[in-house]
């Protein structure tokens, strides 16, 4: 950004002027997605402009969801996503949809911990007294773009070692015999809080969809609860209806 170009008469307010030259650098790739802005002081200093100028130019693409502001870290270029059609009725796993989607997957570790598990966990997992669990929290990611948190806890007798899943938390239930054959999922809206916002990086109090997966071995024993947030831009879940009987 420089000082060249802005111009008190004619082109409209200096804020929308900067807005559109964002926007432009956004447009032609010299900014991509992820990409940080400079912080405003080095702005004002770069375009000649007042920081209540930047601020506004700044203030209003964060508003349209262009821009991501993230406190501490700065402003970012928001990744915009395609929309991925996601069958209900199939029992897969992250790895596998993306896999059959041509597209990369990785994982943001948030913890992979032995823990004892909370009453609700106790509850899904139909669990003993003095129980542990693995409990697994990362960001689901694919070619790079971060699509949902996950949070899974599995009992210790389907996954002793929490650090055996490498990428796929499925390929190690299935090498201890211990993948789920039925599930029961439930999803509900959510807005995302500041902090799992970020992690997605969408806005702030962005739409979200809340799942919850119950995965049970075939004699019936639950060996799955998850809850995961998935980004409410990136998602569109469909499954197909039969005439109620
Ligand atoms: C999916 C499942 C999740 C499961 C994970 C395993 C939903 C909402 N969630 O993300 O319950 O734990 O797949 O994926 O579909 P992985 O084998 O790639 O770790």
């Amino acid at each position: 950004f420089s000082r060249e170009g802005f111009d008190d008469a004619g082109s409209g307010p200096l804020y929308l002027q900067l807005q559109r030259r964002i926007a432009d650098a956004m447009t032609s790739g010299r900014l991509a997605p992820g990409d940080s802005l400079p912080a405003e002081r080095d702005m004002a200093t770069m375009t000649g402009l007042s920081r209540v100028t930047i601020r506004k130019a700044i203030q209003s693409l964060v508003a349209s969801g262009q821009l991501i502001q993230r406190r501490g870290s700065g402003t970012f270029v928001a990744q915009r996503v395609e929309r991925l059609e996601q069958a209900l009725s199939l029992l897969t796993s992250f790895t596998e949809d993306m896999a059959r989607r041509g597209r990369s997957v990785d994982s943001l570790w948030l913890s992979r911990q032995i823990v004892s598990p909370a009453p609700e966990e106790i509850m899904a997992l139909g669990l003993g007294a003095g129980d542990r669990i693995a409990r697994l929290e990362r960001v689901r990611r694919s070619d790079g773009v971060p699509l949902a948190i996950e949070r899974a806890s599995i009992p210790l007798s389907a996954l002793p070692d929490p650090e055996a899943v490498a990428t796929s938390l499925y390929d190690a239930l299935q090498a201890n015999g211990q993948r789920p054959v039925r599930a029961v999922q439930r999803i509900s809206a959510a807005n995302l809080a500041p902090r799992d916002a970020e992690l997605l990086a969408v806005p702030a109090g962005a739409a979200g969809l809340r799942i919850e997966r119950i995965g049970y071995l075939p004699d019936g024993r639950v060996v799955e609860y998850t809850r995961s947030l998935y980004r409410g831009d990136a998602y569109d879940f469909a499954v197909e209806l039969k005439l109620a009987p």
